[in-house]
């Protein structure tokens, strides 16, 4: 057979097999047969060579057209399989919408975080200003600006992590106080901050001891503050955090940073003061130190204290979360343990 006959029968059979193509996989074989380095077609465009100098263009023409053909047939078969894939699968998937949705876990924040964000609202809505300082701090502002000088006996109860001999990891965030008022413009009027954050201690970890635990410290300083503004705040807060019906009282006691001092108790919330295991029988439950602000911590801070004076206080949120939801080991608020935290939900 010559070769434009054979040209002709590879148009035609190529032409019938595409039609009776029902897959991708058997039209890449036809692809290979016909269009292939071994195919059909390229065989006979090699026997070109043989061909007289009049015939081969007219065969060459014919090759190139058959080609072409092939090609686009190639292409169309091509395009309708794959209509043919989606369509079979649009019919196939179909999306139930009344099936219940997957519900989003909503989270909550960590039990310390929410008491001291509920504390926080409370002296904000008092007027205070909340001030966040540095866990990294200097020797001078955490201790010597708070009346601990150097070799002071109290320095042992406060041992921490030393990062130089003068740089430490903040024992009480007392130093942020001391910070606000070597900067704060009296001028403008008084200063009310609370400072929450966390703070460390050299403590060999126990149920009730952790090497980094929080507090929260407050600072009011104007013209005329007197005792009785201290225990307003301080009841204010006891009932916020414990009840209502919640009372305080204060039993004197000493800190460096302040002069008179006091422990602040606060009526038991289990039994209301008759007596039980939460308050071990005594109807009070210890919550804070507070006292009036040492004269010569302000002095160190550059105010007068002839002309200004007035309050601070102490607390530890992990404390108040144990006393509030009965948890007798402060380890179990940093375990990170999703089945203890998801218990706690303050508010929302
Ligand atoms: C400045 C002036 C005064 C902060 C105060 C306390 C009382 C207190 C701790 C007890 C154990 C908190 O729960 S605890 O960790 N603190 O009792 N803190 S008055 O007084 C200051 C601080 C800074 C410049």
């Amino acid at each position: 057979m010559d070769l434009k006959n054979r040209l002709s029968e590879i148009a035609e059979t190529a032409s019938t097999e595409f039609a009776n193509t029902h897959s991708m996989e058997e039209l890449e074989t036809l692809r290979v047969t016909y269009l292939g380095k071994k195919g059909k077609l390229t065989q006979v465009l090699k026997g070109m060579k043989d061909l007289s100098a009049e015939e081969r263009p007219v065969i060459g023409q014919l090759g190139n057209k058959v080609r072409d053909e092939i090609t686009s047939q190639l292409s169309e078969k091509k395009a309708l399989l794959e209509k043919a894939a989606l369509d079979k699968r649009l019919s196939e998937e179909t999306i139930d919408v009344t099936l219940p949705g997957v519900k989003p876990k909503k989270g909550q924040g960590h039990v310390i975080t929410q008491i001291m964000e509920e504390i926080e609202d409370l002296f904000l809505g008092m007027g205070y200003q909340i001030v966040e300082g540095n866990e990294v701090e200097e020797d001078y502002y955490n201790f010597e600006r708070v009346n601990l000088p150097k070799n002071h006996p109290a320095r042992d109860m406060q041992d921490t992590f030393y990062i130089t001999n003068e740089v430490l990891m903040r024992t009480h965030t007392s130093p942020v106080q001391a910070r606000a008022l070597e900067t704060h413009d009296f001028s403008k009027g008084p200063l009310k901050m609370i400072s929450p954050g966390k703070v460390y201690r050299r403590d060999t970890d126990d149920a009730t001891h952790s090497h980094q635990f929080h507090q929260i410290e407050g600072l009011v300083i104007d013209k005329h503050i007197t005792m009785a503004d201290l225990k307003g705040a301080l009841e204010a807060l006891a009932k916020k955090m414990f009840g209502e019906d919640r009372e305080i009282r204060l039993r004197p006691s000493y800190f460096p940073f302040t002069e008179p001092s006091v422990e602040v108790d606060v009526s038991c919330f289990k039994c209301g003061g008759a007596g039980c295991s939460v308050c071990k029988q005594t109807g009070w439950i210890e919550i804070l130190g507070a006292g009036m602000t040492h004269p010569e911590v302000l002095r160190m801070s550059g105010v007068d204290p002839e002309v200004y004076g007035g309050f601070a206080f102490g607390m530890g949120p992990d404390r108040i979360a144990m006393l509030k939801y009965g948890v007798e080991d402060i380890r179990n608020f940093y375990l990170n343990d999703q089945r203890f935290l998801e218990q706690f939900k303050v508010k929302g």
